[in-house]
């Protein structure tokens, strides 16, 4: 039999991967490698001894507790789309589980304050699709992008139940974070201020709350291997206040509905066992 390398994980199909992973229901994905580790501590009972990745750490980091996997995918939708490949071989070919997949992050809101919590109902593309356009052999294939009502819904009510502030609307995923966002602070910005404002009111207009760049990506991937999923993201600026992200604001507000939503799901689990 030949072996399958899920190069990026530095795992293989010859490596006993319905073991090690069988059991896993929930992947929870982040941006950068010190945020999967954090989550994977709030996740652990067991304080005492620091998690450790799996597999390869140049890319990705993954870790496991439980039935939970905490990863990061890095930044744009290449490295998020990577990432998706490899998982679902992963874990629903070779583990032969089947997970939730929820993406938890932060985002530029449009006329939403710092620190509120956006669960993204629609997932748009820079030209306000909900789909994902991509290049296939040379040609433009389009995937609609999904997410899941029933998810969207449990974690909203989460929120309202421990009072943090939260909004359900589109969130619009671009695939750069600073002239793609309308941003004056990048190296390039060939546009004016009042350019820039027309369009993020523009935004406003169609009903896109906040801004980030792997959703589509994300919910695209979900709505072809029909994957339940969901993105939850903590607002860092107003942008129609401005584009610096003066500090390094946490995404709290969405960590603590997670954190509730994997312990509600978890205590489900074990009655229905
Ligand atoms: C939110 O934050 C990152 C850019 O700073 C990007 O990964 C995203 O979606
Ligand atoms: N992430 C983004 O992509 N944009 C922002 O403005 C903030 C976080």
């Amino acid at each position: 039999m030949t072996i399958d390398y899920l190069y990026h994980l530095g795992l293989d199909s010859g490596m006993n991967l319905q073991g090690m992973f069988g059991d896993v229901r929930l992947v929870i994905m982040g941006g950068s490698k010190e945020r999967a580790l954090m989550i994977a501590r709030q996740l652990t009972t067991d304080n005492t001894t620091l998690p450790k990745p799996i597999g390869r750490t140049d890319r990705y980091h993954i870790y496991k507790v439980g039935s939970c996997l905490s990863v990061s995918h890095g930044m744009g939708a290449p490295s998020i789309s990577i990432l998706l490949h490899e998982l679902y071989k992963l874990l629903f070919v070779y583990a032969k589980t089947e997970a939730e997949f929820v993406r938890i992050g932060t985002s530029g809101g449009i006329g939403i304050e710092p620190g509120t919590v956006v669960i993204t109902t629609e997932s748009v593309n820079e030209r306000n699709e909900a789909k994902q356009d991509l290049c296939i052999l040379g040609r433009l294939v389009s995937r609609p992008t999904y997410l899941s009502p029933e998810l969207i819904d449990k974690l909203y009510n989460i929120s309202t139940s421990l009072a943090i502030p939260c909004r359900k609307g589109k969130t619009m995923s671009c695939n750069d974070f600073y002239e793609s966002q309308a941003r004056m602070d990048g190296a390039i910005c060939n546009y004016t201020k009042e350019d820039r404002e027309e369009y993020l009111n523009r935004l406003a207009g169609y009903g896109v709350l906040n801004i980030e760049m792997e959703g589509v990506a994300f919910a695209a991937f979900c709505f072809e291997k029909k994957i339940k999923c969901c993105m939850i993201t903590t607002v860092l600026l107003n942008r129609l206040n401005g584009d610096q992200v003066k500090a390094e604001l946490s995404m709290i507000g969405a960590l603590q509905v997670l954190l509730r939503y994997v312990e509600e799901s978890m205590t489900r689990s074990k009655e229905d066992h």
